[in-house]
C-alpha cells in the first residue's frame, strides 16, 4: 500500500453543529476510504509513477502519467488528495477569521475579508452538480485566487496550490442540509481552521 488514510484529527461529532456526526463519518470511513483503495490498487502497478511521491506531486504532473490510468488518477487521486486538505481545513476550535500574512495577501485580492469569503461562498455554490469552491494561490505569481473544480479535479493539476477546499459532493451536507447547499456552505465557516490555512499559506510561498 502506497498511501495511506490520514487519521481525522477529531471525533466524527467534533463539527458539530454545522457539520453532522454521521455525515463525518460516512464521508471519512466510506468516500475518503474508498478513493484512497481505489488510488492504492492503480498505485501498485506502477511504481514509477507513484513511488516516493506524493499525491500532490503526483497530480501537479499529471500530464507525465500514462494516458492508460491517467483520468483514474485524477478521479482517484484527486478524490484522496482533495479530501486529505478537506478535513485538515475544518477544526472543532475554527471560525473567527484569518491573521497574519494571509491577511495583508486577502487586502490585497479582494480589498476585504468580507469580499473574498463572498465570493468563495458564491463560487461554491454555483458548482453545477459535484466539485469544490477552493481558495488558492497561482504557483508562478504567489496570487490568491477563487476557483470551482468539477469532479475530484486537482487545482495542483493546473498549477495552483489550494488553501481551502470547500466540498460540494452532495455526500458533503445532504444528510443534514439536503438540498440547501448555500445553507452548508454558509455555514461551514463557524468551523474553518484558519491556523492550517495560514501555514498552508506560508508554504506556499515557499514552491
Ligand atoms: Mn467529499
Amino acid at each position: 500500500m502506497i498511501y495511506e488514510l490520514p487519521k481525522l484529527p477529531y471525533a466524527y461529532d467534533a463539527l458539530e453543529p454545522y457539520i453532522d456526526a454521521k455525515t463525518v463519518e460516512i464521508h471519512y470511513t466510506k468516500h475518503h476510504q474508498s478513493y484512497l483503495h481505489n488510488l492504492n490498487n492503480i498505485a501498485k502497478d506502477y511504481p514509477e509513477v507513484f513511488l516516493d511521491k506524493k499525491i500532490t506531486q503526483v497530480l501537479t504532473d499529471i500530464d507525465n502519467v500514462p494516458e492508460k490510468i491517467r483520468q483514474q488518477v485524477i478521479n482517484q487521486g484527486g478524490g484522496y488528495a482533495n479530501h486529505n486538505l478537506y478535513w485538515l481545513i475544518l477544526s472543532p476550535n475554527g471560525g473567527g477569521k484569518p491573521d497574519g500574512k494571509l491577511v495583508e495577501a486577502i487586502k490585497q485580492r479582494f480589498e476585504t475579508y468580507e469580499n473574498c469569503k463572498r465570493e468563495l461562498e458564491a463560487a461554491a455554490v454555483s458548482v453545477f452538480g459535484s466539485g469544490y469552491g477552493w481558495l488558492v494561490v497561482d504557483k508562478n505569481t504567489k496570487q490568491l485566487d477563487i476557483i470551482t473544480t468539477k469532479n475530484q479535479d486537482s487545482p495542483y493539476s493546473i498549477n495552483k496550490i489550494p488553501l481551502i477546499v470547500i466540498d460540494v459532493w452532495e455526500h458533503a451536507y445532504y444528510l443534514n442540509y439536503q438540498n440547501r447547499r448555500p445553507e452548508y456552505v454558509a455555514k461551514i465557516f463557524n468551523v474553518i481552521n484558519w491556523d492550517e490555512i495560514e501555514a498552508n499559506y506560508e508554504k506556499a510561498l515557499l514552491y
